[in-house]
């Protein structure tokens, strides 16, 4: 299904007046602050968040899935409902695959449908953390890491195999997470295990066409429970530099133990340049693949005013990262959190954006502690919403999306065209 301008139109019409009113109010305050609106409705545009394919269908637990109908059956359907999104939002312009989960069968047709519907590739995923029907080798023990050369080589070649995918739909970036560890103590050598992973990443890193990036994810634990043989950013780090120029960490907001101070993280690999993409989600004990900004979204300001601040330093546009959501929910309507996320995520930027850094810069020279806090809280509780809505606006979207897909009924369509028994690929 595709979302005519005219029905748009027609509801945005409905709250136009009561929106125009906010955003006025708004744009005096931070005029009053000396900040530009129309400034920031710039970089808003500029911000386009990639939707992973494997978050359009309804997420499972170990314990059960409960989809939703109207889901996903195929990739071009997954790239439509992409479309659906950004035609709401304007910020979704990018879509990232998990290979095999979504093969481009025939890539011209799905980059010309991409193309239409305004949506670019980001970065393809590798899949080495589950075994494939009529594999004749296993992942159960690893997989870049493993102990016999042969699955490693197989794991190697998936990847080659991802990165032709990827060039075949113009993507410039394969992004690497691995399940590989162990879940006993004295299971595996850890040497051992780093120096496989090492030598099996050189091999991909070797086949990387020259205008591309590498990501390496890291995870401190799950699925496996004791190690995990990347288990975090310095790791991830250490890889990158043995690797080379196109290698860069990427980091996912689920990946690290509880209240560890991830803006730090970020703080420090954008001051060495190592900071190459981002998995959003949200969390309250470890993965819990969360609606971003539904828990904590203080954290994802305060995440965004160091990646705001390390892209301003090395004059770096905002689209030179890697920006994803890494999330399956499994009791909300996908395309409904998708949004939510999408929109936490602008909401989280834009406050970055008015952080007076002048006034910060010099109330963190003198110790001025109670002005820094104040000065961060200041822009963390402006209500920028309505800006939001009026980037929407100018770009063709709609003022507020989920409203609009609920008004529009959106699942209720694909429901009819796709069945209420269709289940997306993925986890
Ligand atoms: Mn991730």
């Amino acid at each position: 299904m595709r979302i005519k301008t005219q029905d748009l139109q027609t509801i945005n019409e409905l709250h136009l007046n009561a929106h125009r009113r906010a955003f006025a109010r708004l744009s005096e305050q931070l005029q009053e602050a000396g900040i530009d609106p129309q400034s920031l409705i710039h970089s808003l545009h500029q911000l386009q968040i990639a939707i992973p394919s494997w978050a359009l269908g309804t997420g499972g637990t170990r314990f059960g899935r409960f989809p939703i109908g109207g889901e996903p059956r195929n990739l071009a359907e997954k790239v439509e409902d992409v479309g659906l999104l950004h035609a709401l939002n304007r910020a979704s312009g990018a879509i990232s695959l998990h290979i095999p989960w979504d093969i481009p069968e025939d890539a011209a047709h799905i980059q010309a449908l991409a193309s239409e519907l305004g949506l670019r590739f980001d970065a393809v995923n590798s899949n080495t953390f589950q075994d494939q029907p009529n594999q004749p080798y296993s992942y159960k023990f690893g997989s870049l890491c493993h102990t016999d050369a042969a699955v490693r080589r197989r794991a190697i070649e998936h990847n080659i195999e991802v990165i032709h995918y990827g060039e075949a739909l113009g993507s410039k970036c394969l992004s690497i997470w691995l399940a590989d560890g162990s879940n006993f103590p004295g299971q595996r050598n850890f040497q051992q295990a780093f120096q496989h992973t090492l030598s099996s990443l050189q091999e991909i890193y070797a086949a990387l066409p020259a205008d591309w990036t590498m990501l390496i994810e890291y995870k401190p634990y799950e699925p496996n429970f004791y190690a995990t043989v990347i288990q975090d950013w310095g790791t991830a780090y250490l890889l990158c530099q043995k690797l080379g120029k196109q290698a860069f960490v990427l980091v996912d907001l689920g990946h690290h133990l509880p209240n560890t101070n991830i803006e730090q993280i970020v703080a420090t690999l954008m001051m060495e340049d190592m900071l190459g993409g981002f998995h959003f989600n949200d969390s309250k004990y470890g993965d819990d693949d969360l609606t971003v900004g539904s828990i904590k979204p203080y954290q994802l300001f305060l995440i965004f005013h160091e990646l705001v601040g390390g892209l301003a330093a090395r004059q770096r546009p905002v689209n030179t990262l890697a920006w994803m959501i890494d999330a399956s929910h499994n009791v909300k309507d996908p395309l409904e959190d998708l949004l939510q996320s999408v929109e936490a995520i602008q909401l989280a930027f834009a406050q970055a954006l008015i952080v007076n850094r002048q006034a910060l810069l010099e109330a963190q020279q003198q110790n001025d502690v109670a002005w820094c806090q104040e000065l961060m809280q200041q822009a963390f509780r402006t209500d920028l919403r309505s800006l939001l809505a009026e980037a929407r606006l100018q770009a063709g979207g709609a003022l507020y999306p989920l409203q609009a897909y609920r008004q529009l009924q959106i699942r209720h369509h694909l429901i009819q065209q796709r069945g209420r028994k269709a289940v997306a690929t993925g986890l």
